[in-house]
């Protein structure tokens, strides 16, 4: 068994202080910091990053926060690097998406060579993923349906997540179920904000 983590979109945008905070951001960028610091379990790191040039109505200045946001992650500016909070940085490859419309999963995305996370996986042998990352609900969601509808063994470890609306969590683990992704561990009641 080959296993790789996926560490999903942990930019300075998605934590406290960005323009699309996610309350817990922070926290989630130090608990996979501290998992990938000691002895990991894990074949592959790899790292997916919103990474938005012009998204068209992906952003807006009214969002509604299911479909449209305010603009976030883009291109140049400090709000799309990876958090502070996130030391570890030894990724084997970091895929981009969403540069001109909404990209919620990684699988959408290409590296530095032009790879997409598919192709990577598949060639270093990969049989098992991990998914860690924010937010739970959007592009944490959308990888790990993507990467289980890609064949891998697929498990979100929900103790390295946060959620935009954790209210509404139970539908993604229903989107989850229906698509055979595995969960462990819980979501962490955010930080009061
Ligand atoms: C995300 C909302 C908008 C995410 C990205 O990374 O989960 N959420 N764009």
């Amino acid at each position: 068994m080959t296993t790789a983590l996926i560490v999903v979109d942990v930019q300075k945008d998605f934590c406290e202080g960005g323009s699309l905070a996610v309350a817990g951001g922070a926290a989630v960028a130090e608990r996979i910091s501290e998992l990938l610091a000691a002895d990991h379990p894990y074949d592959v790191v790899v790292a997916t990053r919103d990474h938005h040039i012009d998204p068209g109505s992906h952003f807006s200045s009214d969002p509604d926060y299911v479909d449209s946001w305010p603009p976030h992650c883009v291109v140049g500016t400090d709000g799309v690097e990876f958090h502070d909070q996130l030391t570890f940085r030894d990724f084997a490859a970091i895929f981009d998406k969403g540069e001109y419309q909404a990209a919620y999963s990684g699988f959408e995305g290409k590296d530095a060579k032009g790879r997409t996370l598919e192709d990577f996986l598949t060639r270093a042998g990969v049989d098992h993923v991990d998914v860690v990352g924010i937010a739970t609900d959007y592009c944490v969601a959308a990888t790990a349906r993507d990467a289980a509808a890609d064949g891998f063994a697929t498990t979100v470890r929900l103790d390295y997540t946060a959620a935009v609306a954790p209210d509404r969590i139970q539908q993604t683990y229903d989107s989850w179920e229906r698509a055979g992704v595995e969960v462990s561990g819980s979501l962490p009641v955010p930080p009061a904000s």
